[in-house]
């Protein structure tokens, strides 16, 4: 009895961070034209992970109009972009290792597409976030705001 007891309290603590996990689920389109499909995306305060797809629904290949999706404080948009033009396809045009990509998605071509899932422990209720693409010559047009909070 004591023994069957103990089990159910185990099982409940358990099972208490789980009942707390929220994935939120949430989508955007890239284009031929070298355009996103929303200049905003906000994530609800309670979401304690982000789901992101990215879908190109294009035709073009990801060596001409290839699109990512990548999330930075406002602040760092310009400088990573800028280092990313350094970069190659294989790194997905940012700096290797640099903690100011707070999440990315590979480079995909048309018709393709792509998630990334983050949490959103690092990010700052009601901070100010941009996502973009870094395909060298992207960033200027392909760029939106992220709220989290
Ligand atoms: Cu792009």
């Amino acid at each position: 009895m004591r023994k069957a007891m103990w089990t159910v309290g185990l099982a409940g603590v358990l099972m208490a961070p789980a009942a707390m996990a929220k994935v939120c689920a949430v989508s955007i389109d890239s284009t031929d034209q070298m355009t996103f499909s929303r200049s905003s995306i906000a994530v609800a305060g309670d979401c304690t992970e982000v789901e992101l797809t990215l879908r190109h629904t294009g035709r073009m290949a990801a060596t001409a109009m290839g699109h990512n999706w990548v999330l930075t404080r406002t602040a760092d948009y310009q400088p990573v972009a800028m280092l990313g033009m350094r970069g190659t396809l294989a790194d997905s045009y940012l700096p290797k290792n640099d903690a100011r990509v707070l999440a990315h998605t590979p480079v995909i071509g048309g018709g393709e597409s792509t998630k990334v899932r983050f949490s959103t422990r690092g990010l700052q209720k009601g901070g100010a976030y941009t996502y973009f693409c870094s395909f060298p010559g992207h960033f200027a047009m392909m760029k939106g705001r992220f709220t989290f909070g």
